[in-house]
């Protein structure tokens, strides 16, 4: 099976509705020509910078436009980030992911420090992502010259959904970001939500995107959202497992060689439904206590979920962009 980056949205859509046993069982075999099915890598998500955000994302805890529970955090010392990067590694993770509730990256001390954060956790071997907001190509740039692995800008939703969740900026600034990512060859890390009251066809459409890149993004985060009081998605309806599959097996067909992760949510899954997300093609999860904000499971609990399942934690560089560079 070739990787394919013209997938239409009728192909794609035939997919998406196939009957659940069909659709796991495709993904299933898709997935284990391409990748080890009982490998799941685990992540290690930090909050580097806290709330206070002027961007008005429906969903999010973080933004200035909401009143929430958030407290508010300057950006955290240089110390406190490898300490949190370090007990991250000694648990198993092997990427770690800094988070900075920033609309856009600026060109000022703030950066600097992040980019000395790069530094020091990448001399740690693990992956080091971040996530920043939008990005211009120099700054790209200046963040591999200090060692990073990837970077995670989701897309959220569709693109005709998206004025729905988001007002102060749009879809294409996020293409844009990405390209940016892409042309300094850091790993491309972007998915999106579902929960924030798009259609089946949004879905679809946010696949069709993903899918439909040059090149697919090395990563792509499945969350379901996290209500959070005070937003304005605070009474959605949590969504189904079989939501969560359906996006997860689609994904997994589309761009069988991508790590799909398992993201936002999953603290509300029993392990058996988390065992139908890995069957479906699921081969990456956050693991400790909190993603960003939020609560999630902790990695006792995941340690015992990987025992029952038998599943084995992926190790660090394993990825395509890192053998290219190293071939
Ligand atoms: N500020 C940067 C940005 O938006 O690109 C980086 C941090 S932002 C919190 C990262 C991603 O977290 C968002 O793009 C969104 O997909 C996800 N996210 C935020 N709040 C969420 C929630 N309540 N439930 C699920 N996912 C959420
Ligand atoms: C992603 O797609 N999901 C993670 C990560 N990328 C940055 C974030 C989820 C955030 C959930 C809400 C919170 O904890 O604040
Ligand atoms: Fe800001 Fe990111 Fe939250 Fe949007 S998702 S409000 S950009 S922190």
């Amino acid at each position: 099976m070739q990787i394919r980056n013209d997938w239409t949205r009728e192909e794609i859509t035939e997919i998406f509705n196939k009957p659940v046993m069909d659709l796991i069982y495709e993904a299933a075999t898709v997935h284990r020509q391409f990748n080890d099915p009982n490998e799941v890598q685990v992540c290690t998500l930090l909050s580097v910078k806290t709330g206070g955000c002027s961007e008005d994302c429906s969903y999010c805890p973080q933004s200035v436009h909401y009143h929430t529970d958030v407290e508010v955090h300057r950006l955290l010392e240089q110390e406190v980030v490898m300490e949190a990067a370090k007990k991250a590694k000694d648990s198993g993770s092997t990427r770690f992911c800094m988070g900075a509730a920033w609309s856009r990256v600026r060109d000022n001390r703030d950066f600097d420090r992040v980019l000395d954060m790069v530094k020091g956790v990448n001399a740690m071997e693990m992956e080091v992502c971040c996530t920043l907001g939008m990005l211009s190509e120099e700054q790209a740039q200046k963040l591999k010259d200090a060692g990073l692995y990837a970077y995670n800008h989701n897309l959220d939703t569709s693109e005709e959904h998206y004025e729905e969740v988001i007002t102060t900026r749009s879809y294409e600034d996020r293409l844009k970001t990405l390209d940016h990512v892409r042309k300094a060859e850091i790993s491309v890390c972007a998915g999106g939500i579902i929960g924030l009251g798009e259609s089946e066809n949004d879905r679809i459409g946010m696949l069709h995107t993903l899918a439909t890149l040059l090149e697919h993004p090395e990563s792509v985060p499945v969350n379901a959202l996290v209500p959070v009081a005070g937003t304005p998605m605070e009474d959605q309806p949590r969504v189904s497992i079989w939501e969560m599959v359906r996006m997860i097996a689609t994904a997994r067909i589309i761009m069988p060689r991508s790590m799909v992760r398992l993201s936002a949510g999953r603290e509300q899954m029993t392990t058996e439904e988390q065992a139908l997300c890995y069957m479906a093609g699921a081969n990456s999860i956050f693991s400790g206590d909190k993603l960003l904000t939020t609560p999630n499971s902790d990695v006792d609990q995941d340690k015992e979920m990987f025992q029952k399942l038998s599943i084995k934690p992926r190790s660090s560089f394993k990825g395509k962009a890192i053998e290219v560079e190293m071939g």
